[in-house]
């Protein structure tokens, strides 16, 4: 499912994240904690009690603001109603916060918040090349769609998985975090926020179905689990506009007079 920052009735959620503590002078290379607490602007020194979802109360993904850098943690809970957890940035600027969590008796949301680290070499900017495949621990990732990504339209999105060669199956793959995997994606211009949770078919271990809200470039990022290891593979997806597909689409026929 698609997570956003609404209510019910699609009207703005009275609950935000608030960073309460670490937000502030973060340097590179030093230990940071993070603190946050979700708070109810209608009774805002009241305790907001989360529901777990996906096996935690709170799902933090920190990227940078090229979307190189990727992280998914799970802060953990104190007595005082508080989130931390402790992160170290290794490259300076802008990083962008997503909270991503339900508040008992709300719908999930997702908050953005965003930070500033200090210190040493700016990184390189982010690909904007798309790359429909992805190898990490020798394991081989391929999205086997070639069409274009529209934005608005239903998108599928099946990912053949191999290793030495050889595909992996459904079987191959073990839950995490209570689904068959975690698919996070970001778009560039706006940093628009997807996580979605694929499926396993007959043909695919991974297969995920959402709908861009825009047309964008998009990192992508597929967290999975085989033998018991965490993966984490990233991808780089142009999504067009649905006008901008059928122009496309009378071009490439004239090629073939
Ligand atoms: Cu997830």
């Amino acid at each position: 499912m698609n997570h956003h920052h609404q209510g019910h009735h699609g009207q703005p959620s009275p609950i935000a994240m608030k960073l309460i503590a670490g937000g502030g002078a973060i340097v590179t290379g030093k230990n940071t904690r993070l603190v946050f607490r979700p708070v109810n602007s209608n009774h805002p020194e009241a305790s907001v009690p989360l529901s777990v979802q996906h096996e935690a109360a709170f799902h933090l993904i920190i990227v940078n603001d090229q979307l190189t850098s990727f992280e998914h943690l799970h802060p953990q809970h104190d007595a005082d109603g508080h989130y931390f957890i402790d992160v170290t940035f290794n490259q300076p600027g802008k990083y962008l916060v997503y909270a991503d969590y339900q508040a008992e008796g709300y719908a999930p949301q997702t908050d953005r918040l965003t930070l500033e680290v200090e210190g040493g070499e700016q990184p390189a900017p982010g690909e904007t090349n798309e790359k429909r495949s992805a190898d990490t621990d020798g394991l081989h990732l391929a999205i086997a769609a070639t069409a274009p990504f529209v934005a608005g339209a239903e998108s599928h999105i099946p990912v053949a998985i191999t290793k030495d060669g050889k595909a992996l199956n459904a079987a191959d793959i073990n839950p995490y975090l209570g689904a068959v995997a975690h698919i996070i994606m970001i778009g560039r211009e706006d940093k628009d926020f997807l996580h979605i949770h694929p499926m396993s078919d007959s043909r695919f271990p991974i297969i995920g179905h959402t709908v861009f809200p825009k047309a964008d470039i998009y990192r992508m990022w597929i967290q999975f689990k085989t033998e018991g290891v965490l993966h984490t593979a990233s991808f780089t997806i142009q999504v067009g506009n649905a006008a901008a597909e059928v122009a496309t689409g009378h071009a490439h026929h004239h090629h073939h007079h």
